[in-house]
């Protein structure tokens, strides 16, 4: 089918597109920000792109992001500042082929959560290249969050929650997970848990501290993977005990990922996530003068550990993949804050990872075979935006649909370097490594971004997301009766 072109902002032509879960040889009407046409032919346009070569897939969706994120009074490494802010942290986003973030809006003991929601738009209004989401982080379960705040969330389009079973100043009880996974289920909200034993990690780190051995490869000693398995396995029986989803954020361990898998067979909503770190870096990384840059939480695993994580992504017992991005940098406004000597439990956790995700994934999955470009899309993009309210709108390339597009040269080849990405961090973990494909234009809601390599746009044109309710969520008005309910 042909369409008339001079109906269209944009007309990308001559590309494979990856539409309706293949690469199909079409031409791409874009009218008003939205897919408009995909036909076999379409001329004109107000705007012409010459896609030949290209490979035409969806925007990135990265759904766990933290950037310009105020700072926990009560964390451990106190004081240590994110790199990135809404302005550079999406930069980097866009030209890694990623179109939409979804960041945190963390509450603080004592504080409401409409006091962090407030700070996080007063800090990403107006300076995003990328269009962003938030998930609330609740970590003082008053009576009034649970209570008023809670069910308020969904109609300011936040529709997720992230809760911790680790981090002194941010985990809470069982009893607390509870009493937010039920208030989450009344309002038809995700909640997103972080799976580690505090008590576990505590009482390794007072053992190791003695001993002196606080190198950052004792981060990765401090937690060992049954601390994942055992706070995973928790997890999964408190959603169950209040038959609500779950979804479980950055899983890299093998047994963490056996305990998933085994809930999903029983027939439990039960959703998780992989980071590439969990891919892509290991235990030995933790070693040497440099060993901070690798550190987060959960820690990267032994090297014989990967094979689990791309199983578990095939076999979709991981449903999607997001960068967990934590931008510090290597000095003393990060990572160094208290010192290059200093014990890991002082050491700001997170790696950045918002502009290599796509990229990694794309050459180390669909390249090197790994993963079928069906997977890939869905890994990265498809998937996160249906678990979070976003699509059809994001996601996917659709009639209707954002035109979150970008063009990748599927045989382009780069050596991975600090200074090729647009982040604000001083050092990638991944350099050196050879990548084959690359996101070379990108495309934000029908304005183009990024185009080979340079910026071509002010900031300011990414725009909040006002998100649905999860598609793996039950409506509110739908859920059934519990036993012991009356
Ligand atoms: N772990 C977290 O829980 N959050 C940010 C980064 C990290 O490593
Ligand atoms: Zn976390
Ligand atoms: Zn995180």
């Amino acid at each position: 089918m042909n369409a008339v072109g001079d109906a269209f902002d944009w007309v990308i032509h001559g590309g494979e597109v990856f539409t309706e879960g293949a690469l199909q040889r079409c031409d791409v009407g874009i009218r008003g920000g939205r897919i408009a046409a995909l036909a076999e032919r379409i001329d004109g346009g107000l705007q012409r792109f010459d896609a030949a070569g290209r490979w035409l897939l969806p925007g990135g969706v990265d759904a766990h992001v933290h950037i310009d994120q105020p700072p926990n009074p009560g964390s451990a490494a106190r004081g240590a500042e994110m790199a990135d802010n809404f302005e550079s942290g999406t930069r980097s986003a866009a030209f890694g082929g990623t179109t939409t973030v979804l960041s945190f809006a963390p509450q603080f003991k004592g504080r409401s959560l409409q006091s962090a929601l407030d700070e996080y738009h007063a800090r990403a209004h107006g300076n995003a290249y990328v269009d962003h989401g938030v998930h609330a982080i609740v970590s003082d379960p008053t009576p009034d969050v649970l209570e008023r705040e809670l069910p308020g969330l969904a109609q300011q389009g936040c529709t997720s929650v992230k809760i911790y079973l680790t981090y002194e100043a941010l985990r809470l009880s069982d009893r607390q997970v509870l009493d937010v996974l039920d208030a989450c289920r009344q309002a038809g909200l995700l909640t997103m848990v972080h799976a580690e034993n505090l008590d576990c990690i505590l009482w390794l780190t007072e053992r190791l501290e003695r001993a002196g051995l606080t190198h950052p490869r004792y981060h990765e000693v401090s937690r060992p993977m049954l601390v994942e398995r055992e706070a995973t396995y928790r997890a999964i029986a408190l959603a169950e005990l209040v038959e609500t989803p779950i979804l479980i954020v950055h899983v890299g361990a093998g047994e963490a990922i056996e305990v998933i898998a085994q809930a999903r067979q029983r027939g439990l909503p039960i959703h998780a996530e992989t980071c590439p770190q969990y891919l892509f870096l290991s235990s030995d990384d933790l070693h040497g003068d440099e060993g901070a840059k690798c550190m987060c939480s959960p820690p990267p695993r032994a090297k014989e550990n990967a094979p689990s994580v791309w199983a578990g992504l095939n076999q979709r017992s991981l449903s999607l993949v997001s960068s967990d991005h934590a931008p510090y940098r290597f000095d003393e406004t990060g990572k160094l804050k208290y010192g290059p000597r200093a014990s890991f439990r002082f050491i700001a956790n997170g790696i950045p990872g918002l502009e290599t995700r796509m990229p990694l994934m794309f050459s180390e999955g669909v390249v090197a075979g790994r993963l079928s470009l069906a997977d890939f899309v869905e890994l990265c993009c498809t998937a996160p935006a249906q678990l979070y309210g976003l699509h059809p709108r994001k996601g996917e390339i659709a009639l209707g649909a954002d035109a979150d597009l970008v063009a990748w040269d599927p045989a382009h080849q780069v050596r991975l370097t600090n200074a090729m990405l647009h982040h604000n961090v001083d050092y990638t973990p991944y350099a050196g490594m050879d990548i084959t494909g690359w996101p070379m234009q990108v495309w934000v809601r029908g304005v183009l971004t990024c185009d080979a390599g340079r910026l071509v746009v002010p900031r300011g044109g990414g725009q909040f997301l006002q998100r649905e309710r999860s598609a793996a969520v039950p409506h509110p008005d739908a859920l059934p009766r519990r036993k012991w309910e009356p």
